[in-house]
């Protein structure tokens, strides 16, 4: 009896991270949930954590500062990550690439995130000309990734959106961990092919490039040292 006392009563613990580029809205975001009212903010160096406790279910919501140099850090953070949080300021479009290559990419690629829902914010949509949640999820190629996702248009600012968010989090982490969450019929699930824009490899690329200029010099060169230089043998044999 106390057993099944503590399953019902007992509150859940989901483990949520906040991601995405500097100035997004990330620790607005936090600390408007927590306190329901707006910070203000310097840019987060490290990361801040706080629980929140909504529908009965306690967030652990670590909120992973984005500086470029932080970024590679964030897979430091993904284990025992059941949601990935990622808030995009949707007035930003010229970081959208920055943002699937540095930090979308990785993470979809993690194993450790594997079994984790995906929430999109599409975030700061009471600035004029933002994008709309459509326009992101095509920019992104979000049709193509395997977890299960959902995209919410929100403001940080104004608290816009932010039940929504809660309460889908609330449905998928809710009533069990994320190693059996099954799709549900609100989720999107489809396969993940790896349909990458084409810039996040412009680095590789530049260095095949280079390497294979490299290669044709080496080859150059040998040809005209073969021509033009005699080789350095007995003048019986090189006759
Ligand atoms: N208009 C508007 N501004 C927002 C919104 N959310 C955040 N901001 C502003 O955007 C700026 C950056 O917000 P932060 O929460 O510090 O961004 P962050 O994602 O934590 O950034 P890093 O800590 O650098 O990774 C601040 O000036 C916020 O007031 C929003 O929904 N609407
Ligand atoms: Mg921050």
């Amino acid at each position: 009896m106390g057993q099944v006392w503590t399953k019902i009563f007992k509150r859940k613990e989901s483990r949520i991270l906040l991601i995405g580029l500097d100035g997004a809205g990330k620790t607005t975001l936090l600390y408007r949930l927590k306190l329901g009212e707006v910070v203000t903010h310097i840019p987060t160096i490290g990361f801040n954590v706080e629980q929140l406790t909504y529908k009965n279910i306690t967030f652990t919501a670590w909120d992973i500062g984005a500086r470029d140099k932080m970024r590679p850090l964030f897979r430091h953070y993904y284990k025992g990550t059941d949601a990935v949080v990622m808030v995009i300021d949707s007035s930003d479009r010229e970081r959208l690439d920055e943002l699937y290559c540095d930090v979308l990419k990785p993470a979809l690629h993690a194993d450790e995130l594997a079994n984790s829902v995906f929430l999109f914010l599409v975030n700061k949509r009471d600035l004029p000309n933002t994008l709309d949640k459509d326009e992101v999820a095509a920019k992104l190629n979000l049709q193509s990734i395997k977890h299960i996702w959902n995209i919410i248009e929100t403001s940080a600012i104004q608290g816009d959106g932010l039940t929504d968010c809660m309460d889908w989090l609330a449905l998928h982490l809710g009533s069990s961990s994320t190693s059996t969450k099954k799709p549900s019929s609100q989720a999107v699930h489809r396969t993940y092919s790896d349909s990458s824009p084409s810039h996040c490899d412009k680095s590789t690329e530049s260095i095949k490039d280079k390497s294979a200029h490299r290669d044709y010099c080496t080859r150059a060169y040998s040809a005209f040292k073969c021509f033009f230089i005699r080789p350095n043998v007995p003048p019986d044999i090189a006759d």
